[in-house]
């Protein structure tokens, strides 16, 4: 065994596919469940996906069930998903299915990679690209650990045909895009208005609907819709994440075939 041939190996590989990835079709932020959907929908329609995570693990909120419960809830409508994915669930009452938090996210995120979404860990997205006709064209990427460190040293940017943000509750690709722009996006006031209080019913059923474009070329999927529009968190029911990053899949699909 020589460690240095582990060590090329290593480098080389990884900068293929970061090479691969400097233009694509759709790049997703977070991985959390709606981002790993997205990724796995759009990939599997031979679209050129990567998606960038913060953290070391993939999975975002969806590890700790509810209150580091490892269970998770999901609806009538989302079941479908989780049957896609092969993750076992049982219905708990009429309407309630429960699965195994960390055996979801492990499926969602072995399938969208086997999907062939490029799947970067540790990195932050810390700025977007704006061009000439108003529309987010990509993203501006940096290791979390210069992130956590306070080192200044400048990113490094990627072209994309569209960005998805997923990146939970602080839906942090929009709020830059407005802090920095002073642009709107689609929200009632223009601003990322922050989510709001528990109702579980209502935020599943509005983070789907709401699910879409909120500036040229950016679209929110998953609480980042709550966190844009303003509308209710759900706690660990995780249906309307799935659903969300399905329907924001299909219209980033829709997009791009334009
Ligand atoms: O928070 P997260 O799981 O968002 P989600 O997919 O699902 C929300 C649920 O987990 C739960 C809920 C609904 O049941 O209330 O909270 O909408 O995943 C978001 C991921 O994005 C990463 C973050 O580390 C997390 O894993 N993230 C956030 N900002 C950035 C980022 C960033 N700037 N760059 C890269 N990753």
């Amino acid at each position: 065994m020589d460690e240095i041939i582990i060590s090329r190996a290593i480098a080389k590989s990884f900068m293929d596919d970061f090479m691969d990835s400097m233009e694509v079709d759709a790049a997703v932020v977070g991985g959390g469940p709606a981002g790993l959907t997205a990724a796995y929908y759009l990939s599997r329609q031979g679209f050129k996906v990567s998606l960038y995570e913060r953290k070391l693990s993939i999975g975002g909120g969806m590890w700790g069930g509810g209150m580091m419960f490892n269970k998770i809830v999901v609806q009538d409508d989302a079941r479908p998903i989780l049957e896609e994915f092969g993750i076992a669930c049982r219905e708990y009452q009429p309407g309630y299915h429960v699965a195994d938090s960390v055996e979801a996210v492990s499926a969602l995120c072995y399938r969208a990679a086997k999907a062939g979404a490029r799947i970067f860990n540790l990195v932050s997205v810390e700025d977007v690209m704006i061009r000439e006709n108003d529309r987010v064209t990509g993203l501006v990427l940096n290791w979390s650990a210069v992130e956590l460190a306070h080192l200044h040293v400048d990113p490094l940017t990627i072209r994309s045909g569209c960005v998805i943000d997923a990146t939970g509750h602080d839906a942090e690709v929009c709020s830059l895009l407005t802090r920095k722009t002073g642009r709107k996006v689609s929200s009632s006031t223009g601003q990322v208005m922050g989510e709001k209080p528990m109702w579980a019913e209502l935020a599943e059923r509005e983070t789907v609907e709401r699910t879409g474009e909120v500036f040229p070329g950016l679209l929110a999927a998953g609480m980042t819709v709550n966190a844009v529009h303003g509308l209710p968190r759900m706690g660990p029911i995780f249906g309307g994440m799935l659903l969300s990053g399905r329907k924001a899949a299909e219209m980033a699909a829709a997009m791009l075939k334009k």
